[in-house]
């Protein structure tokens, strides 16, 4: 126990620190817990599937001849910050001071890039900067899996194993047709690649070539970092018109009767339809007249928007309205907690 929670404090502190600490750790628990005969048997099965899918015998076996079960990465599986933190404690070590600064530098230092990204795809420069940050400390975070390895187990693990197994094959297709070379396609312990952490369905799907030297190059290139992440979000319903939501005040006992769906609403986003738990969706103004207020307790912005009410931590007295593009962010990680980040650091790097 005090080993699990001495890594926890490293990760909740610098998510860098957090990824190399359980690599060196990885050689020597890598297959602790795991059953290695029947890991392979499962192999043999994902070789037979990838070769009726097109995948060369040349890429097989250079991605899977050395594909090993990871324990860790199961491990953390099973403990993901988003699910174990309160609001305030995650919030606050997404928005480290070192992750403000170093945010603001990096939309100094990348500001031509970032314009053209929102010019090209309609998503504000400061929204692409802060999935960046978040997701791999603006590019610096070493990513030591083999994305093989972190995928490989996730798919023969029984808890996602359908859903990683399509990711296999799609780790398997990058490399086929040359997306990618083997020593480059390192990612978390996830399985996740490259400086936007990018799955590898995501990857066939939304990477982008932006700087032309006909690579999608998600490793090494910012343009494509930026272009890639910006369009996953447009592809996701993100209005280049709309920011994420705000950080509001309740009223008095509000976070109990405000929230709930037993009032009559508005349909919520397309893109929010999938996230329920948001509950009842209302105007901007219909949330003024029941007394919600920006933090500094001025009125809401009186522009009509589609809202939702995402209370944190109970009896802090304050919640966050939210708007479709709230959801677009949601689709990058499905936890509110992580998107609130997102957000947050948004507003705060814009400046
Ligand atoms: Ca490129």
């Amino acid at each position: 126990m005090a080993f699990g929670r001495r890594v926890g404090s490293i990760c909740g502190l610098a998510l860098g620190a957090c990824l190399g600490l359980s690599a060196s750790f990885t050689a020597h628990a890598e297959t602790n817990g795991f059953d290695t005969a029947g890991f392979e048997t499962w192999l043999q099965g994902v070789r037979t599937e990838a070769r009726s899918r097109g995948i060369s015998d040349k890429t097989i076996k250079l991605a899977l001849s050395n594909v090993k079960p990871v324990h860790i990465v199961v491990k953390r599986d099973r403990n993901q910050p988003e699910l174990k933190q309160t609001y305030a404690r995650y919030l606050k070590s997404r928005l480290s001071d070192w992750r403000r600064k170093k945010g603001a530098e990096m939309m100094a230092s990348h500001s031509d890039e970032l314009k053209t990204i929102q010019k090209d795809y309609g998503v504000q420069g400061q929204v692409v900067a802060a999935i960046w940050g978040i997701e791999t400390n603006y590019g610096t975070v070493p990513l030591s899996y083999s994305v093989f390895d972190a995928v490989a187990t996730l798919a023969y693990d029984k808890r996602r194993g359908p859903r990683f197994r399509r990711e296999l094959f799609a780790a398997l297709e990058i490399l086929d047709k040359g997306y990618a070379p083997y020593d480059e396609m390192k990612g978390s312990w996830a399985g996740a690649m490259g400086q936007p952490q990018f799955m590898p369905e995501n990857y066939l799907k939304y990477a982008v070539d932006q700087d032309g030297d006909g690579k999608r190059d998600i490793w090494a290139s910012s343009e494509d970092v930026f272009a890639s992440i910006a369009n996953f979000l447009k592809s996701n319903g993100y209005r280049s018109d709309e920011i994420w939501g705000r950080k509001v005040k309740l009223p008095k006992g509000g976070e109990q009767t405000l929230q709930g769906t037993q009032a009559a609403g508005l349909t919520p986003p397309a893109v929010c339809a999938r996230y329920k738990s948001l509950g009842i969706w209302r105007n901007l103004q219909d949330w003024q007249a029941l007394g919600v207020r920006r933090t500094n307790g001025a009125d809401l912005p009186t522009r009509s928007i589609p809202a939702a009410l995402v209370v944190g931590d109970e009896g802090d007295g304050e919640g966050y309205l939210v708007y479709g593009n709230f959801c677009s962010i949601m689709r990058y990680n499905p936890s509110f907690k992580y998107a609130l980040a997102v957000g947050m650091l948004s507003d705060i790097i814009k400046d």
